[in-house]
C-alpha cells in the first residue's frame, strides 16, 4: 500500500502513525513568563508580540529593519485579457537602499466588470515566473487567472526565486544579501521563506495602490514551499485577510512535534536557505522548540487561515496540518471567533469550514490545481465578500 511503497521511497522517514512519538504542545495562550492569556487586550499587547519574536529567532529569521524606498514600474499591459474580462499588467519592483537598487517581476490581473472594488489574491509561485504573455496565451492549474477573474478577484503573483534564489548557495544574488550589502547573514536573520514573504507584502504594497481593489480583503497563498511561506507572510503582515497553505508540510501548517514525514533534521539539512540557523538544532529533538507550527496560524487569528493536504502526500503530513488548525482553535475563541474544532478529519474530497478557517483533503498527490484552487475560493468568498 501507499505507506509501504513511501517508506521503501524514503526509508529513514516514518510513515507510521503508531511511531509518531508522544509529545505536548505549547500552550499558544500560555506566555513564557506562564501567564494565562485571558483577554484579547492580552494577547495583543504581550502574548503576540512575544510567538511572533520566538517564530523569528528559532524558525524563519528576523527580517532587516534598514529603510529603504519602494517604487513601482509597469512593463507591459493588455486592458482587453480574457475577451475583454480582465486587465493584465507586467509590473516591477524596485527596491532601492541609498544608491543600490534591488528589483523582481510581479504580474497583475484586474476584473473589468466589477462593481465596486474587489478582494485580491497575492500567489506566491515557488515553480517559474508567468509573465503575462503566457498567463495570457496559457491557462496555468497551478495559478489559474482566468478562474480568480471569472469568481470577482484580483489577483498578482511573483516567482520565488526573482526574489531571493531557491538553492543552497544563492545568497549573492538575493534580497538578503542586497540588504544586507553583501555581508553574510547573521545565524538569526531571516532565510528565504522569510524573503519571499517580505516580497508578497510589497506586490500588497502595490495592490494597495489601485483604487479597484479593496487592500483590506487581500489574501495571500502558496504551494509547499510556498505554503510555508504564505502562512508566515500573514503572521509577519497583519494586512493580509488569509493566508493559505496548500500542502504546505513541515515547517508550514504541520506539526514538528509529529516528525511524520519530513522532519525538522531533514528539511533544514536539504534546505539550509529556508529557516534560521537555530531551527536546526531542534532535528530530533522537536519537543524542545518553544513553538509549533500551530501557533503561525495562532498568529494569524482572528484573520483567516485556510489549509490543503492531500492524501498520498504523506511527506507533507496531512494529520499534522489539520491538527494545527485544531490546536490553534482556542486563540480564535477568545478573539470571539469561530474556527475548526473538530478533532477528526473531513472526508477525502469535502471540505470543512467554520468561521475564520477552512480546511480540504484531495484525493492525489503533491500538488496544486483547480480543485483545491475552488475549495480555497469557496471559503475566500465567505469571508471576502
Ligand atoms: C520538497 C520539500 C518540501 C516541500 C516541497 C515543495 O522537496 O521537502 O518541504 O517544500 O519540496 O516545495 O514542493
Amino acid at each position: 500500500d501507499l505507506v509501504e511503497k513511501l517508506t521503501r521511497q524514503r526509508r529513514e522517514f516514518n510513515y507510521v502513525e503508531s511511531k509518531v512519538p508522544k509529545y505536548t504542545l505549547p500552550n499558544p495562550l500560555l506566555t513564557r513568563a506562564g501567564d494565562l492569556i485571558r483577554s484579547p487586550k492580552q494577547w495583543n499587547d504581550s502574548r503576540r508580540g512575544e510567538l511572533l519574536e520566538l517564530f523569528r529567532e528559532h524558525v524563519y529569521g528576523r527580517r532587516p529593519d534598514t529603510d529603504y524606498s519602494l517604487r513601482f514600474e509597469q512593463t507591459s499591459e493588455e486592458t482587453q485579457a480574457f475577451d475583454g474580462a480582465a486587465t493584465g499588467r507586467g509590473m516591477k519592483a524596485i527596491i532601492q537602499i541609498g544608491d543600490r537598487s534591488f528589483s523582481f517581476p510581479f504580474v497583475v490581473f484586474l476584473p473589468n466588470n466589477a462593481s465596486g472594488a474587489t478582494p485580491a489574491v497575492i500567489h506566491i509561485n515557488n515553480r517559474y515566473f508567468v509573465p503575462l504573455t503566457t498567463a495570457l496565451e496559457k491557462p496555468d492549474p497551478f495559478w489559474p487567472v482566468k478562474t480568480f477573474i471569472d469568481r470577482g478577484y484580483a489577483t498578482a503573483s511573483f516567482h520565488t526565486s526573482d526574489v531571493d534564489p531557491d538553492k543552497k548557495d544563492g545568497y549573492a544574488d538575493g534580497i538578503r544579501s542586497f540588504f544586507a550589502d553583501g555581508k553574510p547573514p547573521e545565524d538569526t536573520a531571516w532565510r528565504s521563506l522569510s524573503a519571499w514573504g517580505w516580497a508578497a507584502s510589497r506586490v500588497l504594497d502595490h495592490l494597495a495602490t489601485i483604487d479597484s481593489i479593496d487592500a483590506s480583503r487581500v489574501a495571500v497563498s502558496g504551494h509547499s514551499r510556498g505554503g510555508k511561506t504564505s502562512l508566515w507572510a500573514a503572521c509577519e503582515d497583519q494586512r493580509f485577510a488569509i493566508g493559505y497553505s496548500n500542502n504546505s508540510g513541515c515547517g508550514g501548517a504541520a506539526l514538528s512535534r509529529r516528525a511524520y514525514g519530513e522532519t525538522v533534521g531533514r528539511i533544514t539539512s536539504s534546505f539550509p536557505h529556508w529557516f534560521c540557523k537555530p531551527f536546526s538544532d531542534y532535528a530530533g529533538r522537536e519537543s524542545d522548540l518553544p513553538v509549533d507550527q500551530h501557533e503561525v496560524i495562532a498568529l494569524i487569528a482572528p484573520r483567516g487561515v485556510y489549509v490543503a493536504s492531500a492524501d498520498e502526500d504523506l511527506w507533507a503530513d496531512p494529520k499534522g496540518e489539520y491538527a494545527s488548525i485544531v490546536a490553534a482553535a482556542p486563540v480564535f475563541r477568545l478573539l470571539g471567533k469561530d474556527s475548526i474544532e473538530t478533532t477528526t478529519m473531513p472526508p477525502l474530497g469535502q471540505q470543512r469550514i467554520n468561521g475564520q478557517t477552512g480546511y480540504h483533503i484531495r484525493a492525489g498527490g503533491h500538488g496544486l490545481g483547480e480543485v483545491d484552487w475552488n475549495f480555497f475560493l469557496d471559503f475566500a468568498d465567505t469571508l471576502l465578500k
